[in-house]
């Protein structure tokens, strides 16, 4: 599976750092909609589903974290540590947010506004998901 990570661009001088995200120029896609966790307590661990339709960038703008991807067949775990970096999730990627340091402030840009019926919260069903979409690729 390809970890795609975007490396923002920030503008620092004597009084401290600014990051600038423009949709289409920073954000490969419009932004519909942006979110943010934090004071997440300990030992929790977040997410747990995929999405149909929607693709997301995070970025743990203070503190920590660390994402587990799946993307059926594969996983990966990616440490989110810099303000300056993007984690790039497709729709059809499970994931997981935990290890989120006290300080965490994880901040999600998104393709599409919040949809419950985007959700696949059943990991059997995220399976059949991927297959059907690997089937009609091959098509
Ligand atoms: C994702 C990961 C990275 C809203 O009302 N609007 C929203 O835009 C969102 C994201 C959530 N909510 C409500 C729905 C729930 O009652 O906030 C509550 C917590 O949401 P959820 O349990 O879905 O949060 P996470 O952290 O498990 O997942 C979120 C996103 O939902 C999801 O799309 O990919 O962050």
């Amino acid at each position: 599976m390809q970890i795609v990570k975007y490396v923002f661009q920030p503008h620092g001088d004597e009084r401290g750092m600014l990051v600038a995200l423009e949709e289409f120029k920073d954000i490969p896609f419009r932004i519909k909609r942006v979110y943010y966790m934090y004071d997440t307590k300990e030992g929790i661990v977040r997410g747990h589903h995929a999405h149909r339709n929607l693709e997301q960038i995070l970025v743990c703008i203070h503190g920590s974290c660390k994402i587990h991807l799946d993307n059926g067949s594969e996983t990966k775990e990616v440490p989110l540590e810099k303000p300056y970096e993007g984690l790039y999730i497709a729709n059809n990627i499970w994931r997981e947010m935990y290890d989120f340091s006290p300080d965490a402030v994880l901040m999600v840009l998104a393709s599409e506004v919040y949809d419950e019926k985007d959700y696949i919260r059943d990991y059997d069903e995220f399976q059949k998901f991927v297959k059907e979409q690997e089937c009609q690729y091959e098509d």
